[in-house]
């Protein structure tokens, strides 16, 4: 990727409230646009969302990168709400299945300008190089976390296979953490990794910044890690509910970093849908 760029992470909801109306301009405006994950679940609008995105994708693709988030697959899209949404609007599966076949073809990760490496999760205690990561198998479905559990025993001494999709998901569910080294996580999926980890790998890859989504922050953008790991992101009170600010993130043409803060547009009428807010926030 080359700067000037604008960097957006999980824009579930996003669509209704900002990229709808600025989708054009910032298109224009930004010589890359990468939404740094979407999440294709969670919201009313969820299918329009990613039709939009993968609509801009088709029209403007060297512009626009769309990375994979850790919703980005079967089992967690039928839990948390887009594939129900397909059936209530469609009136069968097609189109989620569509959508889901097509999300085992998104790249897992990004660079800019050789600098800022972006994912939607974290980092892989088993993969310390760029180099390791582009040699990754990633068009397949990714784990889910109950899986995770008996593939973290598989892991050391089994077939290849479940080997590679345990990296895959670990890129779309780890958390940076306060604690130093690599830690379990408590999605049950990825890992923890504290600042001396992050450290090492911009270190030994040349790298300034990993940038990533996957926790909600409340000012849209925190940045941890002495600065190693920021996390943005971009859907404002999410899930509807949680009263957040949201937060997209420019690299201008020096590579300068600005953060955009926004809140959410007023609400209109909601669909007449009895839809549960799923417990899961993270
Ligand atoms: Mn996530």
């Amino acid at each position: 990727m080359v700067a000037p760029l604008v960097v957006c992470v999980e824009v579930v909801m996003i669509m209704r409230y900002f990229l709808w109306a600025r989708a054009k301009s910032l298109c224009f405006l930004f010589k890359w646009y990468i939404p740094n994950l979407f999440t294709a679940d969670r919201g009313y609008y969820s299918v329009e969302t990613v039709t939009l995105l993968v609509a801009l994708k088709v029209r403007y693709r060297d512009r626009i990168t769309i990375l994979r988030g850790n919703h980005e697959s079967r089992q967690i899209t039928q839990v948390y709400g887009f594939y129900d949404e397909c059936l209530r609007k469609y009136g069968n599966a097609n189109v989620w299945k569509h959508f889901t076949d097509l999300f085992d073809y998104l790249p897992l990760t990004a660079l800019i300008e050789s600098q800022i490496f972006c994912l939607h999760g974290g980092l892989s205690p088993s993969l310390d190089t760029l180099d390791n990561i582009r040699a990754l198998d990633r068009i397949q479905e990714v784990y889910e976390p109950s899986y995770a559990w008996s593939s973290y025993v598989l892991r050391s001494h089994t077939c290849l296979l479940f080997h590679m999709k345990d990296l895959c998901g670990d890129l779309l569910w780890s958390d940076p953490d306060d604690r130093c080294g690599w830690g379990i996580s408590p999605r049950g999926a990825g890992y923890t990794f504290g600042q001396d980890i992050a450290a090492q790998f911009n270190h030994t890859n040349g790298l300034t910044l990993i940038s990533r989504a996957h926790q909600l922050v409340m000012e849209g953008y925190n940045w941890c890690q002495e600065k190693n790991v920021v996390t943005v992101f971009s859907a404002p009170n999410y899930c509807y509910r949680c009263g957040n600010m949201a937060a997209i993130l420019e690299i201008g043409e020096n590579m300068e970093q600005n953060f955009l803060q926004f809140d959410p547009a007023p609400r209109q009428i909601e669909p007449d849908t009895t839809r549960k807010t799923p417990d899961y926030f993270l």
